[in-house]
This record gives C-alpha cells, sequence and structure tokens, in this order.
C-alpha cells in the first residue's frame, strides 16, 4: 500500500454519497501507509509492502520463517510494527529474515525458538557467516536497517546477527538465551553500525559480537561502530566474551556495563585475515564498567594480536580469574590508557598472562612473548610465571592516573547496582572526555563535581 492510495482514501470523505461515507469508514481504521497484519497474511502483507508502509501486527502467535526482500527509501521506511505487547514469532529457520533490503526498521516483536537467529539481516548474494574462501567485491551492501524495542530470546545460534549491512542499528533491544552463540553479532564488514541500549544476557557465548570476518569477503573490517549504554549480563558459559571485539577499527564503546558474566569482559582481538591491516587498532574504550564475582571470568580487559593505537580511559575492570587485564606486546604501540579503576580480589592477579587456560589460536607463542616482554624491560613473576608487574606497568607510562589495587566500592553488588558509592575511588578520577563521553548511562551529565567519574555511572553531585 502506498501513501497515495491513502490519500485518494481521505479525499473521498468529503463525497456525501453513501459509497463515499463507506469508503472512508474503512480508511479511517487505518492510519496513512498502513498494512494490518495477522499471523494468517503477515509474509503476503511483507511481499506487499512498498516504501513509507508500516505493516502492523496484531497480537498473537506467529509461525516464524517470515522474510522480507523489499526495501524502504530514505525517509520512507518499511516499518514492521507490533500493534500491541504481545506479538510473538516463533521458530523456523530465522524467525524473520531481510534479505538485501535498506531503510526498514523493525520495532517492538518478540522473536523466539528459531534454529538460526530471531532476525537475521543480510545483504544479497553475499555469503553467509560463518564462510570460508572469500566474496564478492561488485554487490554493494544493504544499509539502513534497525531493530527497535525487540526481544530476541531462546534462539539457536543468534538473537540477532547482521551480515554485510551498513547503517545498521539495533536500540532497546532484548537479546538473551542464545543457545550456542551471541546475543548480537554484527558481522562481516559491516560499517557504521549503532548498538545502543539493549540488554543482552544469558546468552551462550558472547553477548555483543562484532566481527569484521575477513574470510567472508568485503574488506574484513567494522569501522565508524557507536556502541554504549549496553547492559551485559551471564553470558559465556561456552566461552567468549561479553563484548568481543575483532577486526574493528576507528570505534567507539561507552558507557557499557558488563557484570556477572563468565568468560572474557571487553576483549580487543585479531583472529583471521591479515593481522596488519585488519586488526582492531584505533578504538575507542570509555567509561565502561566490567565486573566479575569472585573466582569467576577471566579477564576483564584482554588486548590481543596488534590491537594498536588504542585509547581506554576511565573504565572499571574489576576481577577476573585469569587477571583483571591482560594486553599482550603487540598492543602497546600507540595504546593510550589512563584514568581507569583496576581491581582484583585477594589471591587474583592484577595483569596476567592470556595464554594460561586460553586458545584462542591454534599455536602457543607463549616463548616468543616471554622475549617480547623482556625486551620491553617486564620480566614475569618467577612464581606465576605468568604475572606481569602492575608496578613496572606503570613505571612504563601505562595507568599512571589509575587506581590500581583499591576496592571500587560499588552501591550493591548483590543488586547489580554499579553506581559508584560515596568515597569510591572511581569518583572524579576520570579525564574529560569532552563531547565525546557527554553522559553517563543513565542520562546524566558528566561530570558532576569537578571531574569526570570512571565507569558508565557519573555519581550525581560528585
Ligand atoms: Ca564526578
Amino acid at each position: 500500500m502506498t501513501n497515495t492510495t491513502v490519500m485518494t482514501g481521505f479525499s473521498m470523505v468529503t463525497l456525501v454519497t453513501a459509497a463515499g461515507l463507506l469508503f472512508a469508514f474503512l480508511s479511517a481504521s487505518l492510519t496513512a501507509g498502513t498494512i494490518k497484519a495477522t499471523p494468517e497474511n503477515l509474509q503476503s502483507a511483507l511481499d506487499a509492502a512498498e516504501p513509507g508502509d508500516t505493516v502492523l501486527l496484531e497480537d498473537g502467535l506467529y509461525r516464524g520463517g517470515f522474510h522480507l526482500a523489499r526495501s524502504g527509501k530514505e525517509g520512507a521506511p518499511i516499518t514492521i510494527k507490533a500493534a500491541g505487547a504481545s506479538c510473538v514469532v516463533d521458530g523456523g529457520d530465522n524467525a524473520l529474515q531481510l534479505e538485501g533490503v535498506s531503510w526498514v526498521t523493525v520495532d517492538s516483536i518478540r522473536f523466539q525458538n528459531a534454529r538460526v537467529a530471531g532476525i537475521y539481516v543480510r545483504s544479497r548474494g553475499w555469503p553467509e557467516a560463518p564462510h570460508q574462501g572469500g566474496g564478492p567485491s561488485h554487490l554493494p551492501f544493504a544499509s539502513h536497517v534497525t531493530i527497535r524495542n525487540c526481544v530476541c530470546t531462546d534462539n539457536a545460534k543468534w538473537g540477532i546477527i547482521t551480515s554485510h549491512i551498513d547503517h545498521f542499528t539495533v536500540d532497546g533491544c532484548e537479546t538473551c538465551g542464545s543457545k550456542i552463540q551471541h546475543g548480537i553479532y554484527v558481522a562481516n564488514s559491516s560499517d557504521y553500525a549503532v548498538l545502543r541500549n539493549n540488554i543482552v544476557h544469558h546468552n551462550a557465548g558472547n553477548g555483543i559480537h562484532i566481527n569484521g570476518d575477513p574470510d567472508c569477503g568485503g574488506n574484513g573490517i567494522i569501522r565508524w561502530a557507536l556502541v554504549e549504554n549496553n547492559r551485559i549480563f551471564e553470558n559465556g558459559k561456552l566461552g567468549g566474551s561479553a563484548m568481543s571485539i575483532m577486526q574493528v577499527q576507528d570505534s567507539l564503546f561507552r558507557n557499557n556495563l558488563l557484570y556477572n558474566n563468565y568468560a572474557h569482559g571487553f576483549t580487543l582481538f585479531w583472529y583471521t585475515g591479515d593481522e596488519a591491516t585488519q586488526s582492531s587498532k584505533r578504538n575507542q574504550v570509555y567509561n565502561n564498567t566490567v565486573f566479575f564475582r569472585p573466582g569467576e571470568g577471566r579477564f576483564s580487559l584482554l588486548m590481543r594480536r596488534s590491537s594498536t593505537d588504542c585509547k581506554l580511559k576511565n573504565n572499571v575492570f574489576v576481577g577476573g580469574a585469569r587477571g583483571a587485564m591482560y594486553v599482550e606486546p603487540s598492543c602497546l604501540d600507540g595504546l593510550d590508557i589512563d584514568h581507569n579503576v583496576i581491581f582484583n580480589y585477594p589471591g587474583q592477579r592484577l595483569f596476567g598472562d592470556a595464554l594460561e587456560g586460553v586458545n584462542f589460536d591454534s599455536e602457543d607463542g607463549s616463548a616468543e612473548r616471554l622475549d617480547a616482554w623482556r625486551a620491553l624491560g617486564f620480566e614475569p613473576d618467577a612464581s606465576s610465571g605468568v604475572e606481569i608487574s602492575m608496578a613496572k606497568w606503570v613505571e612504563k607510562g601505562f595507568d599512571l592516573h589509575s587506581t590500581i589495587g583499591v576496592a571500587p566500592q560499588f552501591a550493591d553488588v548483590e543488586k547489580a547496582d554499579f553506581h559508584l558509592a560515596a568515597g569510591s575511588p572511581g569518583v572524579d578520577l576520570g579525564t574529560d572526555l569532552g563531547e565525546i563521553v557527554p553522559t553517563d548511562i543513565d542520562g546524566t551529565p558528566r561530570p558532576q563535581g569537578p571531574r569526570y567519574d570512571c565507569g558508565c555511572y557519573e555519581r550525581k553531585g560528585d
């Protein structure tokens, strides 16, 4: 349905005829460009949608496996939206797949129990992930797809996955219960992704996974992502990271809260492709809070494989059974890390070696890394063999203004309230990040008091 059709309908209101009144009555039940959908006709509604249309789903249980192959336009997106509060799309390989479409918004629908993904968004003609052996280079990417206020739960592999899509936004969604892999997966050279205000929890693998996927064609790099105000917890029972960043460059991560996860916290890494050109470079990691309970998790912060020229400031890194943090020698070029709260529990390291129990790649490489540390003047602790001296780290000019080894003092850890309590070392420890981080995760303006706080919350009045 088009706007033109509906406008014609409203013009009929002026006709004082029986037919005109009937037409006006029928038209009044619709808003401009609205196609009402039921479990019986949703696929045909999607097949008929035109730019500017809203496909409005009435409450009910929809049998999944829907497919949209039609695009909106700039200023006239196709919107697929729930009319009420209990619209559920259940099952299918993908409960909803958007293939090769641009300018589409999906709003306020629940997608569950799919055999692959709750929502799968991909460009036409490009290989799906995982894929080995490259792909086409001449086909355009789809773009400007927004998933908003949706719930994606109990899907086998992914809650939401995108492949070769630029300007992909996930805003205000809950992605949980992915049984094998991740909550949100931005894959395959997709630039300008925005992941904002999402709740990501109880996924077996990563919470949020952003991976340029060089094996899948394109330039194999994700650039200019903005990841902010996400709450990520209880992910990673099968491994991975709460925030997994691979082959990602020039991106900004601010005001995210990662807590009570089971594998890594925040990971910047390179995995496939060309390490020199496709590693995770020039990323900004500001005002995030990473928290593990005692004895749980791996590292709060892990940087490996030429993740160079990154800036990490005003963060809180607490816990990690392998260490609060590990930054590999290959990541030190251009590293600007400071004004962080770094803490671990009694008996747990502040700065450990990633290889202990970690199997990111097939080759070990520990001897080479030991040589690299020694070349930089570091000598791993003789008793543990894997611990790097935090004092030496600071002596080398890293985390000069950070607070190291002092308990962070959150408001109420048991209730997952990670606001800073009065007297927390994170209050006013941060550096001024200006318009790059103007507020906290609650929207409170920064700074309060004389300076920025560390972590995702700015303490009001301080
Ligand atoms: Ca402050």
